[in-house]
């Protein structure tokens, strides 16, 4: 096809100012174009994305393609249609993306299994009380058996869940009645998490499955495999082996490294490896070695959600999020990048190169060429993370110039789901009503949960930032994970008074009272299962509804780029959730002519509600996403029969009323505290 059909937009270089909002990020950028060095932000604006798969018009499933239907009417070499096409790519995706979570789940449970067989070298069981309450929730007898049992079998029934083959996944029980009815009588409730996987791959092969809705129909069955299966079993199996998050004071940006230190960033997702590293870079003796080699000791760092792992359970520094991996190593101050699975860039490797920087792959199942491989094995990790913490080391002389952004904000993540419900009730009476209760007095409008990646085609940061920050002065609670957390950590939204000025009165005064900050960091992105339990405890708990798709809450991932945003996205959805996606739309492109063809993009929005109460928008605008993000929950309050959205209402209680009368006589202000003045 000639280049002027396609038509490739040519795209101009941007300045490092309009790649990132984000100024430790634009330092380094304006770095790496002075050396002339490339980066993803480089790299994307050379090259131009193919604007027919990016709007889901090619097909590559077989060998008589691959097909490109860049006109109404066309159809695939076999006959296959554009809405037939973008369903299989869509499913093929939700696949890999909830493949990529629930086989972390997996490696979970293992490692759980060896910790209760006294397997695994180094770990222990940190949360005795969520062990025992994960397993009654199965029925597994939990009384005067020691935690190692209790494990134990947990462990066997989670290790099944991935390769059972009929029923009910078991994590599934703990959604709300009405949406397991009706997930069970649409068919979608998912069995087994390699079963659906297995399916929705079987089924794209060619000459399969050819109808756009019953395709999409084992999209949902496959996602809610990842959401109400292999992500819930991660997170559960994370905080039992290495304790729920509760508040820390931790710090983000790439001014986190240090200049007299051997810098170790762990980047990656799966928290056995760095949590080892963690426990590795304590032990006196790696103190001692790094001391004898000149440096002052060992800093550790993560990146993208390993990052956000290690954050919120022991407050070590995040580094950056997922466009912040080539800017570490760009600081020259880096001696080994440590990763393990998912959302790493082959391009470390060559970066790496230029600089001293070691990139050490550690999973079995990743390997990039060139980079040196350490092999992880949960049965002896202490030994292995001591061994690559030395190779960091001796890395350290070989260290040149240096150059670390100063810039880092401090922040409090570590919000459970647990800990939110101690959080507004205390530990006598946990509870979830505080928070409904502010929610139906319209102090909270609205829950937001602002999740997912950062993507070089967006300026980096600037969707995550500028949606939370309006949210917040809407009164709008943000939850976050993913490397949208870590965004806003940079900004300052996750410490406790240093956002509320930028906050809706309501809002700031459900903040003052129970202390926290406007933005919740809830973790990484299997962590977005902690999101739908907190949505379920909403809706038992009584006044906002009976279902999750009731409660006046949104969805978002304004910078998306992997496929585990898609199937988060998707589950999200069939639970009940309004998701809106920023930035490509992988099923724009629409064949209007084709008789009787369904537009997938409009199936995503009502077919999905009408079945789910659920709906996906792709969108470009961040001001648009805001508008609707308030347009639904507004409308959701309403439908509950609450009153409407009035922030005059609040806003005379806490440290702002105390700041408004702090200046006035004592009379005056003993009267407007208490509306009199006390007698004498
Ligand atoms: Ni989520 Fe985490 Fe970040 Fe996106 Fe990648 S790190 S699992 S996929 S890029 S949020
Ligand atoms: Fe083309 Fe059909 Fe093969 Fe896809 S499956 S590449 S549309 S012939």
């Amino acid at each position: 096809m000639a280049e002027e059909e396609i038509r490739i937009p040519r795209k101009k270089r941007r300045s490092p100012e309009e790649a990132s909002v984000d100024p430790a990020a634009q330092e380094m950028l304006a770095f790496a174009d002075l050396r002339g060095i490339g980066t993803a932000f480089s790299r994307a604006d050379a090259m131009a994305p193919c604007n027919i798969g990016s709007a889901g018009m090619c097909c590559d499933l077989c060998g008589m393609g691959p097909c490109r239907l860049t006109k109404d009417g066309m159809t695939g070499i076999c006959g296959a249609t554009i809405d037939t096409i973008q369903s299989r790519n869509f499913i093929r995706a939700v696949a890999a993306g909830s493949a990529a979570h629930s086989d972390h789940g997996r490696d979970m449970a293992f490692t759980l299994k060896a910790v209760a067989n006294g397997e695994a070298e180094g770990y222990t069981i940190r949360d005795i009380a969520k062990l025992r309450t994960v397993a009654a929730k199965y029925d597994i007898p939990i009384e005067d058996r020691s935690p190692e049992d209790i494990a134990n079998d947990l462990a066997d029934l989670y290790i099944d869940q991935f390769g059972q083959q009929r029923g009910t996944l078991a994590p599934v029980l703990r959604a709300p009645e009405k949406r397991k009815k009706i997930w069970n009588e649409l068919g979608v409730t998912p069995r087994g998490v390699d079963r659906e996987v297995v399916e929705a791959l079987h089924r794209t092969h060619m000459g399969d499955d050819q109808e756009p809705a019953h395709i999409l129909h084992h999209a949902v069955r496959t996602s809610l495999a990842d959401g109400w299966g292999g992500s819930m079993i991660a997170t559960d199996i994370s905080d039992i082996l290495f304790g729920t998050p509760a508040p820390v004071l931790g710090e983000a940006n790439l001014g986190v490294l240090k200049d007299d230190m051997v810098n170790v960033v762990v980047h990656g997702h799966e928290p056995t490896l760095s949590q080892m590293v963690v426990a590795a870079s304590q032990d006196p003796e790696i103190i001692a070695y790094a001391k004898a080699a000149g440096a002052e000791g060992i800093n550790l760092s993560g990146i993208c959600c390993t990052a956000n792992e290690i954050l919120m359970r022991q407050g070590i520094p995040a580094a950056g999020n997922f466009l912040q991996q080539e800017l570490a190593i760009l600081t020259g101050a880096v001696e080994a990048m440590v990763v393990d699975v998912q959302c790493i860039m082959q391009a470390l490797v060559t970066l790496a190169d230029e600089f001293h920087t070691k990139i050490i792959t550690t999973s079995p199942k990743v390997r990039i060429k060139d980079a040196t491989h350490i092999e992880f094995d949960e049965h002896n990790a202490l030994s292995i993370a001591k061994n690559i913490l030395k190779e960091a080391i001796d890395n350290y002389e070989n260290r040149g110039e240096i150059r670390i952004p100063d810039y880092k904000n401090s922040l409090i993540p570590g919000f459970s789901h647990e800990y939110i419900n101690y959080m507004l009730g205390g530990s006598y009476r946990a509870s979830f009503r505080p928070l409904n209760d502010a929610i139906m007095a319209g102090r909270i409008r609205g829950v937001a949960a602002i999740v997912g990646c950062t993507n070089p085609r967006i300026q980096h940061d600037s969707h995550h930032t500028t949606i939370t920050e309006e949210l917040l002065k809407q009164d709008v609670l943000v939850v976050e994970t993913g490397c949208s957390a870590i965004a806003s950590a940079k900004m300052g939204f996750l410490l406790g008074d240093a956002g509320l000025d930028r906050v809706g009165p309501g809002l700031r005064e459900v903040c003052e009272t129970v202390g926290i900050p406007p933005v919740l960091h809830m973790g990484s992105c299997v962590d977005n299962t902690r999101i739908l339990t907190v949505l379920t405890q909403m809706v038992e708990e009584g006044g906002l509804g009976d279902d999750i798709n009731e409660v006046p809450a949104v969805g978002l991932a304004p910078e998306w780029m992997s496929e585990k945003a898609l199937s988060i996205a998707t589950y999200c959805v069939a639970s009940g959730a309004y998701v809106m996606m920023g930035g490509s739309n992988p099923v724009e492109g629409r064949g209007d002519k084709i008789p009787d063809s369904v537009l997938v993009a409009d199936y995503f929005d009502s077919g999905w509600e009408e079945l789910y109460g659920g709906k996906l928008q792709f969108l470009d605008d961040p001001e648009e996403m805001i508008r609707r993000t308030l347009d639904h929950i507004d409308a959701k309050r309403e439908a509950l029969g609450l009153p409407g959205y009035d922030p005059t209402q609040f806003g005379k209680s806490g440290d702002a009323r105390l700041e408004e009368i702090e200046g006035l006589p004592l009379e005056e202000r003993q009267a407007a505290l208490y509306g009199r003045v006390p007698a004498s």
